[in-house]
């Protein structure tokens, strides 16, 4: 069975029902590795990209809001886990997209709720296949962010402004 990344995203509802303890516990039922992590604000560039493939869909603007986090806390918590098989093993905890449809003692079946306006508050975000997966940790991670350099890189030159402590 192939090494597999998958980004797993424990979204705004799941940051504000201080479920991430819990929900980090149980994927590491799977014994793969946590090889980046980060708590993001998200910004509407990075959420309309992330779900391009909803671009259609009626709910769109609502689940847009929901991951920059208008409905809950402006925080997800993003995390690239390795290993075997992982965006199945992951995706098999993690249960179905609906939560009413969910395997009830999957995660989003645990903790996701759909709201009065039609949302799937699902709690969690995890890749579907690792072409997928590639093409998620790209958006969310740089290079120098992760443990590896787990696909092709190239240096570029940029003018940089970095913020430090006062005094350092
Ligand atoms: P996934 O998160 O299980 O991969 P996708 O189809 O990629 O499911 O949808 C992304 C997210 O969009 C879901 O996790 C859920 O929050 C939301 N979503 C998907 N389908 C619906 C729907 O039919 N109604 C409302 N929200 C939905
Ligand atoms: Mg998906």
């Amino acid at each position: 069975m192939a090494i597999e990344q998958s980004l797993v995203l424990i979204k705004p509802d799941g940051v504000i029902k201080q479920l991430t303890g819990d929900i980090i516990s149980k994927l590491s039922e799977t014994g793969l590795k946590i090889i980046g992590s980060k708590v993001i604000q998200v910004t509407s560039e990075l959420a309309e990209e992330h779900y391009q493939h909803l671009r259609e869909e009626k709910f769109f603007d609502e689940l847009i809001s929901y991951i920059k986090g208008e409905y809950h806390t402006k925080s997800v918590l993003a995390l690239v886990y390795q290993g075997e098989d992982s965006c199945r093993k992951i995706r098999k905890i993690t249960g179905e997209t609906n939560p009413e449809r969910a395997d009830p003692t999957s995660i989003r079946g645990k903790y996701g709720r759909i709201t009065s306006a039609g949302v799937f508050e699902n709690v969690v975000h995890a890749s579907e296949n690792t072409k997928e997966a590639e093409r998620e940790i790209k958006l969310w991670f740089r290079p120098d962010e992760l443990l590896y350099t787990l696909f092709p890189t190239e240096l570029k030159e940029v003018k940089l402004e970095k913020l430090f402590w006062k005094g350092e």
